[in-house]
Formats: C-alpha cells, sequence, structure tokens
C-alpha cells in the first residue's frame, strides 16, 4: 500500500496545486468573485490532507440525514457520507469536522472555502451548478416535495390547499417549487416562509399554517418527532416535485469532484456486488471482483490516493443498502422504503457506472 502522502510531486497539476496551496497559507488571496484563490483552485485534497480533517456541511438537526446525539455523535445518511468521504481522502472515517449549516448559509459555506464537500439534503438543479458555481457528485436520496397536514383537517390532496397558509423553508427549492404550484394550480396558497428547519416544524406544530411542506423525508422525520403523535398528522401521497439529493463541490476542482463521485459509486456498486462492512475485506481480496470495485494503480495515482480507499469507505459506513436501513429504513424510526432509491436491479435508480 502506498502512503497517503499528499500527491504534489505527481504531476504538474499537482505542483500548481501546492503553489497555490503555498499562496493561500501565506494569507495571498484574489478579489475575483470575492472567493480565496484556494477555493477556486482544485486543491481541497491537499488542503484536507494537510489540516488532517475533512470539514463537511450538514444540517442543522435533520433526523435520518443529520443529526447531532447528546454525547455529540452525528448520525444519518449524509453524516455517513461525510465519513466514506474521509475514508477515502484520510484513510479514516472518523476524521470529519461537521459543519452545521441553515439552507441559506450552506452556499456561501461551500464557496467560501469554509467547508470542502456540502452534504446537507441539497437538491441538484442546473440553476445552482449554474448560478451557484458548485457541482454535484451524483444523488445520494432521491427525494420530491409533499406536504404533512394534522389528521383531522382530512385533506388528502395538495389541491384541497386553496388559500391555505403553507409553513415552508428559507432558501430552500421547497420555498421556490410551492410557490411555482401555488401559481401553475390557481391555489393562492400563501407561503409562511421561515429561516430554519425547527421555526418551520414548530410553526405548523403550533398550528400556524394548514400544512408544512418540504422533502418528503425530512417531513417523515418530524412526524415521527411530533409533540401530539406521529399519528395525529399525515403525509400526502401525492409529490410536486423531483428532489435528488446530493453532495456538492466548489466548480473548479475536478479532481475533488471525481474523488467524492466515486466515493458515491462504491457505496452503490459495493451493494449491488454484495459487498458489506463485515465483508468488504475478504470479499475485496477475491481476484473475481478484480473488475468489480477496484481502481487501476494508474487511476489511483491520478486520483491521489491509495490503493486501498474502496475498502475503507465500505469499512467505514458500510455499502448504500446499510446506510440506508440503518438511517432511514428498517433499522430507523422512519422504515421509509426503498422506492427509487433501490438499486436498478431491484427496480430502483441506484446505479454506478463501471469503475474499469
Ligand atoms: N432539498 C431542498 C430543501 C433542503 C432543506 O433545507 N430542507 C429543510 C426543510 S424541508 C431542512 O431539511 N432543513 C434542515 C435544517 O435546516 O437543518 C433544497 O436543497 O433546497
Amino acid at each position: 500500500m502506498r502512503s497517503l502522502a499528499p500527491a504534489m510531486s505527481r504531476s504538474t497539476t499537482h505542483i500548481a496545486r501546492a503553489i497555490a496551496w503555498l499562496l493561500v497559507s501565506a494569507g495571498v488571496w484574489v478579489a475575483a468573485a470575492g472567493d480565496p484563490l484556494y477555493a477556486a483552485v482544485g486543491d481541497t485534497l491537499v488542503k484536507v490532507r494537510t489540516r488532517g480533517t475533512l470539514r463537511c456541511g450538514v444540517g442543522e438537526g435533520i433526523p435520518g440525514f443529520s443529526l447531532k446525539d447528546p454525547s455529540g455523535r452525528w448520525s444519518g445518511l449524509d453524516a455517513d457520507f461525510c465519513r466514506a468521504v474521509a475514508a477515502a481522502a484520510l484513510g479514516d472515517g472518523n476524521k470529519v469536522t461537521f459543519v452545521p449549516l441553515g439552507a441559506s448559509a450552506r452556499f456561501p459555506a461551500l464557496r467560501g472555502g469554509t467547508i470542502d464537500v456540502l452534504v446537507r439534503n441539497t437538491t441538484w438543479t442546473l440553476a445552482r451548478e449554474a448560478g451557484l458555481q458548485v457541482r454535484f457528485a451524483g444523488v445520494l436520496f432521491y427525494d420530491g416535495q409533499g406536504f404533512m397536514v394534522p389528521a383531522k383537517s382530512r385533506i388528502k390532496s395538495p389541491a384541497q390547499l386553496k388559500g391555505a397558509t403553507v409553513c415552508v423553508e428559507k432558501g430552500t427549492t421547497s420555498e421556490e417549487n410551492l410557490e411555482h404550484y401555488s401559481k401553475a394550480t390557481s391555489l393562492g396558497i400563501k407561503a409562511l416562509v421561515l429561516d430554519s428547519s425547527p421555526e418551520v416544524a414548530n410553526a405548523f406544530f403550533a398550528s400556524r399554517c394548514a400544512a408544512m411542506s418540504g422533502d418528503a423525508a425530512r417531513l417523515a422525520a418530524v412526524r415521527v418527532s411530533a409533540p401530539a403523535g406521529s399519528q395525529a398528522f399525515v403525509i400526502l401521497p401525492e409529490l410536486i416535485s423531483k428532489e435528488p439529493l446530493a453532495p456538492a463541490v466548489r466548480a473548479q476542482d475536478e479532481d475533488w469532484l471525481t474523488l467524492v463521485r466515486w466515493v458515491l459509486n462504491v457505496l452503490v456498486a459495493a451493494e449491488e456486488l454484495g459487498i458489506t462492512s463485515q465483508n468488504a475485506r475478504k470479499s475485496m481480496a477475491d481476484p473475481s471482483l478484480e473488475r468489480g470495485l477496484r481502481a487501476t494503480e494508474e487511476v489511483n495515482r491520478a486520483l491521489g490516493t491509495d490503493d486501498d480507499w474502496p475498502l475503507r469507505v465500505v469499512e467505514s459506513v458500510g455499502n448504500y443498502g446499510e446506510m440506508f436501513e440503518r438511517n432511514l429504513g428498517q433499522g430507523s424510526p422512519f422504515k421509509l422504503e426503498r422506492g427509487l432509491n433501490a438499486q436498478w436491479t431491484q427496480g430502483g435508480l441506484m446505479y454506478s457506472p463501471p469503475f474499469r
């Protein structure tokens, strides 16, 4: 196994990155776009290794995705994905500094270099890639926007929300979609836009709005923790949007984007191949998997990783199915079905491109 030392000397690209890193360390900034130089060149992996910890942007408390327990440990699908990236980049899934961010703060934090990767139930859209100069690595969770209403309201469809007030979080696709949906259907929905997710939930439970709208998985988590008990609330089956939730990195760091994207592909491919956290070491030594989940030496050199990064990814958090079940599925209070998040071989959309 090669060392995890920074790959600075391996190519001119890496030398360029090293120079950029030195400039940044010396406090040299460029005015362009208001972003520091290091945020504009591909040096994230070097930066992460120099620091020794991955700075991962997550939610401020999204059960099933990113939630800090009283002992200080973060759990959830997003938190586990942060660990998987740290396992690949740093050789240790525990070397993560979780940075909780509200919806409006997440993209400025990524662009400004406060975080290395954003894994915060964030929807992949063209407007965000083109307008905010961020890149999405692939879909970690296929979601859609739904509505939650009190069971006693007897509302069965969003079409019954004519003139109703609906609670929604500021700076989210949920806010934009709701406005668009209201216009398109002439329902005249009045949005009560609140700054944070807890404020949205509290306003809804205090009956300040007739419905709460947001990503359906998020609504399921809020429902489980409803003060009046989950039975008192219903999530309407109709969804009004596609919300492919995806980890994001800064634009202009193609190598980092590639690594983060393939960490996701490792998790998905491992499930397809039956490789789990328990059997990973043995399975991945199997020569018949040679073309399954292993990158060539040249590829690893280009990525700046050692040869064992896929193994460490699966050993640190399990495969995608294990992550899903533990955080959102049968091993969790939410008991979500796999649905679109099942493997492509099982009628879902989870599909990893080949490794070679
Ligand atoms: N996926 C949507 C919504 C993401 C979002 O922030 N949703 C809210 C409520 S649906 C949430 O989960 N907030 C959690 C938090 O603020 O920590 C987006 O990317 O804009």
